[in-house]
């Protein structure tokens, strides 16, 4: 799986293509077509892949996305671009323009998603620092101005989606996750009936007949319910928790805090804010313990809440894995890189590439060609791979970017792939899988 330096060169052009033709000037579309908007969690990998090439036009995605930050601290799910509004859900769906939480001027959605922004500055400055110049003036300026919005942001998550601070996340929705329609959700939303919720038109892309592999008119419904029930109540965020039917913790977005917040509390040591960095040192503390909490003896993988109905979440999802995104107790990460390798999941012998699926090949659950129900996502695989190295496990990040770069060597850029045969899925030219390989790329 050694890469030519010629290889190399031709990803890293086509992967700059892909950014190029996803970019509205201040934001980076998810992907042509079907996601025509800024999304929280791709636009941080995306400003991630851009600080590679283009140290300013990351700080400028950044920056656009937070500015869109309500008055309590959230970040959006997604901020709508200028001019546009047909997406579905679209804005009208989301009901925000009577949300007063919402900044004046943005139109955005009412939810919001992992917190990986943090770990995208820390990359924008990073490269600021090895580029110099310009560049390092640019990220440190942004790092300068942007870091009492990124505190406000782990703070609400650690208050208004930790109400009982036991260091896990609670979510509200499955979009929430980021996992759309992932096994983790299915008991959930069983025990769901939806009211009444508009129409709506599932949109494909012209790829492939992905309709069939995206959610099901029957999860969509679900979806756009929760969507109706915290619009009922202008998405203030102590009435959500009384009108809404889906209260999980989320052990993933759990761990993405975690790392985050230790990370933002090296920035604020950098920027002179003993006191910030230590309140996220404290975070990052609380986040670890709630997601070591969570681990299953039984199966050695970590486990989301369904609060409401007060059980344990089973599927064994990649989600399972949030330790070794959280960092912490040695012994329980090295007992997990083990159960990662193994034939459960990268080391399952049928797999095109050695590479993490988003449900285990031997689950009952697993379905090859479903979004997030088996197919392989190539962001996740570099915050794997970021975590590893960050850690010390350099053989598992080296492992993960070798074959991440041969997959990503075909060139479609694809959202997800199905694992037994390599083959590109859902849209092609997603913006965070371009970001990806430009990163693993490094240089
Ligand atoms: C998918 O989610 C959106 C809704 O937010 C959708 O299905 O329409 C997920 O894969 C999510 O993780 C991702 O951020 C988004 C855009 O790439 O697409």
């Amino acid at each position: 799986m050694t890469r030519t330096l010629l290889d190399a060169g031709v990803v890293r052009h086509a992967a700059v293509g892909v950014l190029r033709r996803n970019d509205l000037g201040t934001m980076t579309t998810a992907a042509p077509d079907l996601y025509p908007h800024q999304w929280s969690w791709d636009a941080a990998f995306v400003a991630i892949g851009l600080a590679r090439v283009d140290v300013p036009r990351a700080v400028t995605e950044l920056r656009s996305l937070l500015a869109a930050q309500w008055s309590t601290g959230m970040v959006p799910h997604i901020v709508f671009a200028p001019g546009t509004g047909d997406y579905f859900p679209g804005p009208d769906r989301w009901g925000t323009d009577d949300a007063p939480a919402r900044p004046a001027g943005y139109r955005t959605s009412g939810i919001c998603q992992p917190p990986v922004h943090a770990i995208a500055l820390r990359h924008v400055l990073d490269r600021g620092k090895e580029n110099g110049g310009l560049d390092a003036l640019v990220a440190r300026e942004f790092a300068a101005e942007s870091l009492d919005g990124w505190l406000a942001w782990h703070r609400w998550l650690a208050t208004a989606r930790d109400p009982d601070g036991v260091g896990l996340v609670e979510i509200h929705h499955s979009w929430e996750s980021g996992f759309d329609n992932s096994p983790r959700w299915d008991g959930p939303y069983s025990r769901i009936t939806a009211g009444p919720v508009p129409p709506f038109a599932r949109r494909d892309t012209h790829h492939v007949a992905s309709v069939a592999e995206r959610p099901s008119d029957e999860e969509y419904t679900r979806y756009l319910w929760l969507v109706e029930q915290m619009r009922s109540v202008g998405y203030d965020d102590d009435r959500v928790l009384d009108v809404i039917d889906f209260r999980v913790r989320d052990v993933f977005f759990s761990a993405v805090l975690a790392a985050a917040a230790e990370v933002l509390a090296g920035i604020c040591d950098e920027f002179d804010r003993p006191d910030d960095a230590a309140e996220q040192r404290g975070l990052a503390a609380r986040f670890r313990a709630g997601v070591s909490s969570t681990v299953d003896p039984a199966t050695g993988l970590a486990r989301d809440v369904d609060v409401l109905a007060g059980e344990w979440i089973g599927p064994q999802t990649v989600a399972g894995f949030a330790p070794l995104v959280a960092g912490g107790d040695a012994g329980l990460l090295a007992a997990q890189r083990a159960l990662l390798r193994g034939p459960r999941w990268m080391g399952h012998p049928a797999l095109r590439y050695p590479l993490p699926t988003s449900t285990s090949p031997v689950s009952p659950d697993f379905r090859p060609r479903t979004y997030w129900r088996g197919p392989v996502w190539p962001f996740l695989n570099l915050l794997l791979g970021w975590a590893a190295r960050r850690d010390g496990a350099d053989d598992l990040h080296r492992d993960l970017r070798d074959a991440s770069l041969a997959q990503l060597s075909d060139l479609t850029f694809a959202e997800y792939y199905e694992p037994l045969t390599g083959e590109p899925l859902g849209s092609h030219a997603q913006a965070w899988t371009a970001a990806a390989a430009l990163e693993w790329l490094g240089g």
